[in-house]
């Protein structure tokens, strides 16, 4: 372990999972430190490095990234030689960014407010980021349906680590609706070996039950 690898805060019950996901599918080393919820999270210490008090967070070459998409695709140009990121005079880096950005800020925002009981009224929809649940879900499963296999057709990448975990867990947690073309992609994000080895790591991590 080397003292330029990345420093990863986590806690196996957060948005974590998806960073060490992204992790495993480069195959580096890293370090993980686990935060708990209200202690460690609101320290002083995890406070100067991530003033939300939230994870996940890396730690790299002297900055702090956080936001699980930008940490996703932070990691995928910091070590191109996994090829997770289209080149930036590659036309799929169009998509990819696209993608990523629809699924940290429509996708998130709409799936929360969805989940939480507290959609706007429909005709705020043109005022709203993400138009209506539905119509966020919608373009969603356009974007499921083209994953052939990946997102970006034969070329895996960090968009379906972060797009794929969105959908992966929504799908988990119910907060998403069922449907084939999210099923499918899904089953095809689950069978990778990095996301089998992330989720070992993570589930190992959590507090034994009584
Ligand atoms: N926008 C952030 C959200 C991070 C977030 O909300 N993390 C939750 C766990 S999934 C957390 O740390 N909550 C602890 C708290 O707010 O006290 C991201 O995408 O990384």
């Amino acid at each position: 372990m080397a003292s330029s690898d990345p420093v990863f805060h986590t806690n196996p019950m957060s948005r974590g999972r998806i960073v060490r996901w992204m992790l495993e599918e480069l195959g580096i080393e890293y370090t993980t430190v686990v935060q708990d919820y209200g202690t460690g999270m609101k320290s002083p210490e995890y406070l100067a490095i991530n003033p939300m008090g939230k994870v996940p967070a890396l730690e790299h070459r002297g900055v702090v990234i956080t936001e699980a998409a930008a940490i996703c695709a932070y990691l995928a140009d910091a070590f191109p030689q996994a090829g997770l990121a289209p080149a930036a005079d590659d036309p799929l880096r169009g998509p990819y960014l696209r993608w990523m950005f629809f699924a940290a800020g429509p996708v998130e925002a709409a799936v929360t407010a969805n989940s939480l009981g507290l959609l706007p009224p429909a005709e705020k929809a043109g005022f709203v980021g993400y138009g209506s649940f539905e119509q966020t879900m919608d373009a969603l499963e356009q974007a499921a349906a083209s994953a052939s296999p990946w997102l970006l057709g034969d070329h895996f990448s960090a968009a379906d680590v972060y797009v794929g975990s969105q959908v992966d867990f929504g799908l988990a947690f119910k907060s998403i609706p069922e449907r084939p073309a999210f099923t499918a992609w899904a089953e095809r994000l689950r069978a990778r070996e990095a996301y089998q080895r992330a989720r070992a790591k993570d589930d190992a991590l959590m507090p034994a039950k009584d």
